[in-house]
């Protein structure tokens, strides 16, 4: 195929290896969506539905073919059953996630799971105590003990609401109550959701968007909530430490390991195991000089978070990381792992290892690890892949990392500004902070990469307004060089004095995908302290290259949770204006906060500095009556 690499990606580590990949013929991700095109319009549209056996059914969105299924439904409530549906399995995904960090939790209770400990003992008794587990004169075991069970109930049915949503401010949890919709049980809201939408159920359109708000409310301060809490727990809360990313962080003369995926129980296990006095000797004996473990997509942003590992890349490069036949062996776990992966790998030397009873794929050996078992499963693999180090043919590692620093928790942000959210709300009052932007999400091969994240973060930060980010959009803007403290360089005159007093660069890296939450944490600290809803706050949320089920429901999270979101890519559902309108009009009188569409990053900008100028105004801040 030809085609202009600088067209696909705006990394150079990408375009290189993108020219690599069709030198050795090597399929990638960008070859097979042009093999798809034209995508089907009706899906695009939301307007298919294939939910029972009498379809699957479509809705001519001309008015000239049929405008009902099979039974009846008509385009909004396809439409809107195909929404929920998307918010169901992205709420299932975090909060899965995080009940499997609760599960381990529990098992290092019980002494079943070698290898972990409590490493934040501080959070795990804050924690308990906001679930009413009394700590006093109690051993962490014992704490971890009953608070793992408290966790493992906010999964069922606990017919009032989630003991987290305490945490968001009064008015917030008001409006929930008073719209039906504080959830009240993670795994509840998913299962409704998937009762709702079966055929001959819910066929309100109004009335399944408000669930699929409670469902996706279910992830934000449930699921996700507790992913990043019972992390933190375990694996220690993040703190400020400086890596490196792209796939420059590959090392020729080492061997390299890559972890991918999202839940960091078995990373970290693999940390350990690179690091043992035991491994490194045998990789020297191979005639390696270290094991050099690097990480891609969520998985490798815990590790980086919290240990300063290595990114190799985001969404878009975990193929093309193959490419340089220096990966000896990538591990994964489970989401945003194509299931390509084995193929490719299968053009070098590299080894694929799937790890999780509930992640298989084609072309990889699969290696179940559980609790009990990690520490010596993570020995084992490691040892593997030093073995196959020597396996290796030409390696082609074409760019030098970049520098970035990562690590910015809640708690380190709120540190680093003197313990207090005060000095931020004076300089964010002062208008030498305009306010705040959660840039977060993925790739798509839809938006040419990372060009989404890169061009919004540059613009918002140029004009003062801080960015703190997460996922694959934290990686892309590390890779930009936004992620050290040079960078306030790149800021508006009013940031960069305070980023410089401070030495943070303007653009935070706060994790992952679940710890998006953690900005929830600091706009309820911020609302709280101003006294004000989130809604209120000049803040926005903006995903411009999603294209996850989980990105959908962090996305509505975010509203229901009063914050204002840009998508980059439409989701499927201009098959209903009526939805259309909700989504982006009508929800301010519900939620207070709406969706935007923009996929062009330069307008998306425009509109997050409009709607961050209009809540200062509101807040009798100055503010700046013409922008854009
Ligand atoms: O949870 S940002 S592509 S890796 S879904 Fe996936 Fe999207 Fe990346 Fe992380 Ni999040
Ligand atoms: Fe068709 Fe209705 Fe069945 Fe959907 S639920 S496939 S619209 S009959």
């Amino acid at each position: 195929m030809s085609r202009k690499y600088e067209d696909l990606t705006i990394t150079k580590d990408g375009q290189l290896l993108l020219k690599k990949a069709e030198h050795d013929q090597v399929e990638t991700v960008w070859d097979r969506y042009q093999a798809q095109l034209p995508q089907c319009g009706y899906c695009d549209m939301g307007l298919s539905c294939r939910i029972c056996i009498m379809g699957p059914c479509r809705v001519d969105p001309f008015g000239e073919g049929p405008q009902q299924g099979v039974c009846g439904a008509d385009a909004d409530i396809i439409v809107a059953r195909n929404l929920g549906r998307m918010i169901a399995a992205g709420a299932a995904s975090h909060s899965d996630h995080g009940r499997d960090l609760v599960e381990v939790l529990a098992e290092v209770a019980e002494g079943r799971a070698p290898g972990y400990t409590i490493v934040d003992e501080a959070k795990l008794k804050s924690l308990a105590a906001e679930f009413g587990v009394a700590v006093d004169g109690k051993d962490p075991l014992q704490i971890a003990k009953e608070l793992a069970a408290a966790m493992q109930e906010e999964f069922g049915t606990r017919k009032k609401e989630l003991t987290l949503l305490k945490r968001a401010p009064a008015k917030r949890q008001d409006i929930w109550k008073k719209l039906g919709i504080a959830p009240r049980g993670i795994d509840r809201e998913t299962s409704e959701m998937m009762h709702r939408t079966h055929m001959g159920v819910d066929n309100g359109w109004v009335s399944l968007l408000l669930h699929g708000m409670r469902n996706a409310l279910s992830d934000g301060w449930g699921g996700s909530m507790i992913a990043t809490d019972v992390s933190d727990i375990l694996f220690g809360t993040p703190k400020p430490a400086a890596t490196t990313v792209n796939v420059g962080v590959l090392k020729e003369d080492q061997v390299n390991i890559i972890v991918h995926g999202h839940n960091p129980v078995v990373s970290e296990m693999v940390l350990q195991a690179c690091q043992s006095p035991e491994m490194l000797q045998l990789a020297s004996a191979k005639g390696a000089k270290g094991i050099n473990l690097a990480g891609v997509c969520c998985t490798g942003n815990e590790l980086l978070m919290r240990h300063g590992v290595p990114m190799a890349g985001n969404h878009l490069t975990t193929e093309l990381v193959l490419a340089t036949g220096a990966v000896d062996m990538m591990i994964v776990d489970y989401q945003c792992i194509m299931p390509s992966l084995g193929k490719v790998a299968a053009c070098y030397h590299t080894k694929m290892i799937s790890t999780s009873d509930k992640a298989h794929f084609p072309g990889m050996e699969h290696r179940e690890f559980h609790p009990d078992n990690v520490a010596d499963m993570a020995r084992m693999v490691v040892k593997e892949a030093i073995d196959n180090f020597g396996r290796r043919g030409r390696v082609y590692i074409p760019v030098e990392p970049v520098n970035a620093i990562g690590g910015f928790s809640i708690e380190t942000i709120i540190g680093a500004l003197g313990g207090t959210p005060q000095p931020l709300i004076e300089a964010i009052k002062a208008g030498k902070i305009r306010g705040a932007a959660g840039v977060v999400g993925c790739n798509n091969p839809k938006i040419k990469q990372d060009y989404g994240h890169v061009t919004l973060t540059r613009r918002l930060i140029e004009n003062d307004i801080l960015v703190l980010d997460t996922g694959c959009a934290a990686v892309a803007n590390a890779k930009a060089g936004f992620k050290v403290a040079e960078a306030i360089n790149y800021a508006g005159p009013g940031l960069k004095e305070i980023c410089g007093a401070l030495g943070i660069p303007p653009v935070l890296h706060v994790g992952s995908c679940v710890d998006n939450v953690r900005i929830l944490g600091l706009v309820s600290a911020l609302a709280n302290a101003l006294g004000v809803d989130i809604s209120d706050l000049p803040v926005a949320g903006a995903a411009p290259e999603w294209y996850s089920e989980k990105a959908a429901t962090i996305g509505v999270y975010f509203v229901a949770s009063g914050v204002y979101t840009v998508l980059g890519p439409m989701p499927p559902i201009t098959g209903s204006m009526n939805i259309v309108n909700l989504l982006t009009q009508g929800l301010n009188d519900l939620v207070g906060a709406v969706f935007a569409v923009e996929p062009d990053p330069e307008k998306a900008a425009i509109l997050i500095r409009k709607h961050i100028e209009t809540k200062r105004q509101a807040l009798g801040l100055p503010f700046l009556a013409n922008v854009g």
